[in-house]
């Protein structure tokens, strides 16, 4: 944890043009980030804010994570008008990445409840 807010500190006093020998050039394409793994979960809508989700997902067996109330980011890839039909008490299925420490949703639907 501490080893990799230190990196994420390296990142942001860098200038961009000393970072540049840490990425490859053609891991630049997207955001100008290392590349990211991406998980799939699901859960409850909580609250919106903007691009930010509080969501009660489900356990994440990728992760260890047992089921919890987080907080995640909405990536820019995902229009306002899909965001639109997304309301609290939502049940929905995502795919969120990780960029220091925090979570990116790169992709959501509404799905039904199975319950
Ligand atoms: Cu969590």
């Amino acid at each position: 944890m501490l080893k990799f807010f230190n990196y994420f500190l390296f990142l942001i006093l860098f200038p961009l043009s000393t970072m540049s020998y840490a990425h490859s050039p053609e891991l630049h394409e997207q955001d100008g980030s290392m590349p990211h793994k991406e998980y799939k979960a699901s859960g409850i809508v909580k609250s919106i804010n903007q691009r930010e989700m509080l969501i009660k997902h489900e356990p994440i067996k990728e992760l260890s994570w047992p089921e919890m109330e987080m907080v995640f980011k909405i990536s820019e890839q995902i229009s306002l008008s899909e965001l639109k039909d997304i309301k609290v008490g939502d049940f929905i299925k995502f795919m969120f990445y990780e960029k220091n420490d925090e979570y990116i949703i790169t992709a959501l639907r509404e799905h039904p409840i199975k319950k």
